[in-house]
């Protein structure tokens, strides 16, 4: 059974909140005892108030959830792991109220070597800070590692007594995550090697700004899959040896890949000083991803070419792109495309061709 929130605080909300995006989410997990969900005007450690969705049973925890206004929505939630598993209560005497509601009951993630992934989809295209809760109620003692976001960085939670406050470490860790092409949001939740996991709940709340630190996209194609026309390899994520470079150059990017808002640079790097460079967008990732020998490296983009800017490498071997690569590539809203810088190798070409390419690189663009 699901318990609802009463009708005059929801009711309230509704009056306030009208306006609030259907993309953000309040969830209180292992909702199976007699305390209940927060109630609508309760913000927890994100300040957002609204509904709580009442999340229980156990794995998987198969949920379309509602939104702060209690309206339905195609967000869903799923639960795959190991470990303890099911709903679970403890009446820790410093909370009450809200807080006890979200805190006192949780999902148990295990003793040693519990781990669940959480995983949202349908998320609109957009960034995310997901709050994952994971006190212990029983003992606050007990530490649970939450990893996650664009980062995958492992954030300890708990260890503290509860001090009236949500705390980011104390009650709470926070993950930025992009949402690009309908990509799904997984959140690793595990025992930290001693005492019991607890996942008390989540917070989903959009953001205006990107994630900071992460890449618009991903590598593919390096030099460790396929070798190049004469042998060579090159260092993990990177293209195929140079004559400056036994690693291979690399391309990376930053910015976002928003085609209202584009700030996408394409960045390469060992590559050979003071030498040109094509940066060159394709529509298809060759060879299953594993691209075809081409000069020196390995041709890894292609099909609908569009170049998009020559730039020399400096004296480090570092170049980038000061373009707009969605409106040098033709690119729309949905599109995935596949990124490769197309360099010249004049002195000590491994295989004596004279030019070479980095790995490639794939966005997805919103
Ligand atoms: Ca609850
Ligand atoms: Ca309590
Ligand atoms: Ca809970």
């Amino acid at each position: 059974m699901k318990r609802h929130v009463s009708l005059f605080s929801s009711a309230a909300f509704l009056l306030l909140a009208g306006s609030v995006s259907a993309q953000n989410f309040n969830i209180d997990v292992g909702d199976t005892f007699s305390i209940g969900h927060p109630s609508a005007n309760y913000g927890a450690g994100a300040g957002q108030a609204g509904f709580w969705n009442p999340v229980d049973g156990g794995p998987p925890y198969q949920f379309t959830l509602l939104d702060l206004n209690q309206q339905a929505t195609t967000v869903t939630t799923d639960c795959q792991g190991n470990g303890g598993g099911g709903d679970f209560y403890s009446d820790n005497g410093a909370t009450t109220g809200d807080d006890e509601a979200l805190l006192d009951d949780l999902q148990d993630i295990g003793g040693v070597g519990g781990v669940y992934t959480w995983t949202f989809g349908n998320l609109a295209d957009g960034f995310y800070d997901i709050y994952t809760y994971a006190w212990a109620p029983d003992n606050p003692s007990y530490i649970t590692n939450i990893t996650g976001g664009d980062l995958g960085d492992m954030q300890p939670v708990g260890g503290t007594a509860w001090t009236g406050t949500h705390t980011q470490g104390g009650t709470y860790a926070r993950h930025c995550v992009t949402v690009s092409g309908g990509s799904l949001v997984q959140i690793e939740i595990a025992n930290s090697g001693s005492g019991f996991g607890s996942l008390n709940g989540f917070q989903i709340v959009e953001r205006l700004n990107a994630c900071p630190g992460a890449e618009p996209g991903m590598g593919f194609c390096d030099c460790t899959n396929s070798t190049s026309a004469c042998g060579t390899t090159g260092g993990a994520g990177n293209g195929c040896a140079n004559g400056s470079n036994p690693a291979g150059a690399h391309l990376g990017a930053s910015g976002v890949a928003d085609t209202a808002a584009d700030t996408v640079v394409l960045e390469g790097s060992g590559l050979v000083p003071g030498q040109p460079g094509l940066y060159f967008q394709g529509n298809n990732a060759i060879n299953g991803g594993n691209g075809v020998t081409f000069g020196d490296g390995l041709r890894c983009a292609g099909q609908g070419v569009q170049r998009l800017q020559v730039r020399a490498a400096d004296a480090t071997g570092n170049s980038a792109t000061n373009t707009s690569i969605s409106v040098g590539g033709g690119v729309s809203p949905g599109d995935t495309k596949h990124y490769q810088l197309w360099y010249r190798d004049p002195a000590g070409s491994p295989c004596g061709t004279t030019f070479n390419l980095t790995n490639g690189y794939t966005i997805v663009w919103f």
